[in-house]
C-alpha cells in the first residue's frame, strides 16, 4: 500500500505540475506552507493571473503621459500644422500668379490685335517713324505710332480705364528688323520691310511679352 500511495502522490504531483503550467492551479487556494508552492509559486504570488484581465495602458509602463511627453506632442503637432498652413499659403500664391499670367496674356493679345490692324506706314508721311504730329492712341493709323507707348493701368482705345488691373502696365516697342533675323535689335527707322511689335505686360511680380512681326507686303 505504501508503494501504491507513494505512486498516487507522485502522479498527483505530476498533475499539479502540469496544472501550474497551464495556469489552472492559480484558481486554487495558495498553499500555506512556502515549501509547497514549488518553483512556479512566486509567479502567481505576484498576481500574474490577474494581469491577464484587460487593462488600460496610458503610457509607457502603464503610467500616464508626463509633462515633457505632452509638450513634445504639442510641438510636433504645431510643426505639422505650420507646414500645412505654409503649403496652403504657397498654393494660393501660385494660383494667384497663374491668374495674373492669364490676365496678362489677354491684355497683351488685345493690344497686339489693335496694333496689327493698322497700316505698315503712315498713309501721309510714309517715311516717318513713330506717332506723327497730333496723333494719339485713338487716332494712330500705322503700327510704328505705338513705338515706346505705355499706360498704367490698361485702358481701352477710347481711354476708359479697365477695372481689376490696378498696378498693371502695358508697354509697346516697335522697330524694323532684318528680313533674315527677326530677333535682331529693332531699328526705329523704316529701314527694312519688316517691323517687329513687342507688347510687354507687367506688374510688381511678373512680366510677359507678346511678339509679332508685320511686313510691308501683308
Ligand atoms: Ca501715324
Ligand atoms: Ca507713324
Amino acid at each position: 500500500m505504501k508503494s501504491i500511495k507513494s505512486n498516487v502522490e507522485g502522479r498527483r504531483s505530476k498533475v499539479l505540475t502540469c496544472d501550474h503550467v497551464f495556469g489552472v492551479a492559480s484558481l486554487r487556494p495558495a498553499p500555506s506552507a512556502p515549501s509547497a508552492k514549488g518553483p512556479l509559486a512566486p509567479i502567481f504570488d505576484r498576481g500574474d493571473v490577474a494581469s491577464t484581465s484587460p487593462r488600460l495602458v496610458t503610457g509607457q509602463h502603464g503610467r500616464g503621459f508626463t509633462l515633457i511627453e505632452l509638450i513634445v506632442t504639442i510641438v510636433i503637432i504645431g510643426i505639422v500644422l505650420l507646414a500645412l498652413v505654409m503649403s496652403f499659403h504657397e498654393s494660393l500664391k501660385v494660383m494667384g500668379r497663374q491668374k495674373d499670367l492669364r490676365k496678362a496674356v489677354v491684355l497683351s493679345e488685345e493690344l497686339m490685335n489693335e496694333i496689327r490692324s493698322k497700316r505698315y506706314v503712315d498713309p501721309v508721311l510714309t517715311n516717318s517713324f513713330g506717332p506723327e504730329a497730333g496723333e494719339v492712341r485713338r487716332t494712330y493709323d500705322d503700327v510704328d505710332d505705338y513705338d515706346d507707348w505705355s499706360e498704367t493701368p490698361p485702358q481701352t482705345v477710347t481711354g476708359t480705364v479697365m477695372s481689376n488691373f490696378s498696378g498693371v502696365t502695358r508697354r509697346v516697342i516697335v522697330g524694323n528688323v532684318p528680313t533674315n533675323n527677326f530677333n535682331a535689335a529693332p531699328a526705329p527707322d523704316n529701314s527694312t520691310d519688316f517691323k517687329r511689335i513687342m507688347v510687354v505686360v507687367s506688374n510688381a511680380d511678373m512680366a510677359i511679352s507678346n511678339m509679332s512681326v508685320v511686313s510691308r507686303y501683308d
